[in-house]
């Protein structure tokens, strides 16, 4: 089939005529409504007219990016990668992941379970609700996408498979070496130069040659080390929750990388989430609810990937009677502390790439008084800094706390 861009009357037509959709909706009448609010794709919620209740999420990828137009043209095939990830996460864990209705690559087409009682959860931390079961959630979610894609768990031939399904997903992961990475952190015509243009704040920063020759070192390792299937892009935005379940959504990022870069985004919103309450809100309670969820999810996340290390005996990393027990236990435990230090120094990156880089986050770009939003950026640097300078010197979670409490 060939593609073509849908809008809100042809995706109606598109998807009524797939049978699983027929078969979901029956003989209702049905409507379209645009509901995308991301960067990339355009994002339609199909209800039934006479049961609005009833509802699929059809999300299509267009040719160029979505936030800037047409000029700026980005392959749809990014869609191909989400639709695999999509796919590989829910047969490792299908609770975290959306029921998938349909699958189109030619059309770069998902069609999927809409959460119509879930809230994007950067929406929700930012009006100060806890979700107490987010940690155990997560740190399921992570510790187990991230074993069972990677060597400590894949034979040497599963694992090349897997990196040869996603790891040419070459445009996305250049989009993020250069916007994450690079542009960010230098004058660029993609950041925020509103902001950017006087700013001593900035200046510093894009002179600042210790900070951003430790970042080059974790781009490095962005680009070359292949540990485990990634999301990609594991912000708060792309999380959909409520009380009792958490959905991972968005994983068009997917590739083969390092094991620290989908736990150090997630740890970055999280601290940006805890800057916003400390500027905005100074709801003290609600900050110390997410500098505990930060610990929780940190050590959930290192002792449930140490338990499903503890269950295989072989892969392609280890051989059954290589190493005494004594020694296993200590090279795995050593192993996990360095994911942790790596996902602090991701998480600095990704901090520091939200201040002034495209795409900024609404807890800090959002903020609209100019002297707060400094003042949160302020914060957000600093604590960036500290995590990219030394992140492999951080022993613990505890100090990871006493650098975001005493930026503030
Ligand atoms: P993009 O790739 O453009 O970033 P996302 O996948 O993040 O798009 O989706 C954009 C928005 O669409 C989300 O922030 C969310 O509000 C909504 N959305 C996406 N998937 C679903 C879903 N399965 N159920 C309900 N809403 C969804
Ligand atoms: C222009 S795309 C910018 C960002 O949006 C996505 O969510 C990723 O974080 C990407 O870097
Ligand atoms: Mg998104």
């Amino acid at each position: 089939m060939d593609y073509k861009k849908l809008d809100k009357t042809s995706v109606i037509e598109h998807i009524s005529k797939i049978k699983k959709i027929m078969a979901y909706f029956g003989a209702d009448d049905l409507t379209a409504q645009e509901i995308g609010d991301g960067n990339l794709n355009y994002v339609y919620k199909i209800s039934s007219v006479q049961n609005p209740q009833k509802a699929l999420i059809a999300k299509q990828a267009v040719p160029y990016l979505r936030c800037v137009g047409e000029e700026f043209p980005l392959g749809r095939e990014r869609m191909t990668y989400e639709i695999r990830a999509l796919q590989k996460f829910y047969n490792i864990l299908p609770s975290f992941i959306p029921n998938i209705y349909h699958t189109s690559e030619d059309m770069s087409l998902v069609v999927m379970e809409y959460l119509g009682s879930h809230v994007i959860m950067r929406k929700g931390l930012m009006e100060g609700v806890k979700y107490e079961k987010f940690s155990e959630h997560v740190s399921t979610y992570m510790s187990a996408m991230l074993f069972y894609t990677s060597s400590l768990h894949l034979s040497s031939s599963e694992k090349r498979a897997i990196i040869a399904q996603f790891n040419s997903n070459i445009e996305l992961c250049k989009l993020t070496e250069d916007l994450v990475f690079s542009f960010a952190f230098m004058e660029h015509e993609t950041n925020d130069n509103e902001n950017v243009k006087n700013n001593p704040e900035a200046q510093k920063l894009f002179k600042d040659m210790k900070f951003k020759e430790r970042v080059l070192e974790l781009k490095y390792k962005f680009m070359t080390q292949s540990d485990a299937l990634l999301h990609g892009d594991l912000h708060t935005g792309s999380i959909m929750i409520n009380e009792s379940q958490t959905y991972v959504i968005d994983p068009e990022f997917a590739f083969v990388g390092p094991f620290g870069f989908d736990v150090g985004a997630l740890l970055a919103n999280l601290v940006n989430n805890y800057i916003y309450h400390v500027v905005i809100t100074k709801d003290e309670d609600f900050q110390e609810w997410l500098l505990v969820t930060i610990k929780e999810v940190l050590e959930k996340f290192s002792e449930k990937f140490l338990d499903f290390w503890a269950e295989d005996r072989e892969s392609a990393l280890l051989v059954e009677g290589y190493l005494d027990n004594e020694t296993l236990l200590r090279y795995k435990e050593n192993f996990v502390k360095n994911i942790i230090k790596e996902s602090i120094g991701y998480a600095g990156v990704k901090m520091a790439r939200r201040v002034y880089g495209v795409a900024g986050v609404a807890e800090i770009r959002g903020i609209e008084d100019k002297n707060l939003r400094a003042e949160a950026e302020k914060i957000a640097l600093k604590i960036a800094r500290e995590f990219v300078i030394n992140y492999d010197k951080i022993d613990s979670v505890d100090e990871i706390l006493e650098i975001v409490k005493n930026a503030g």
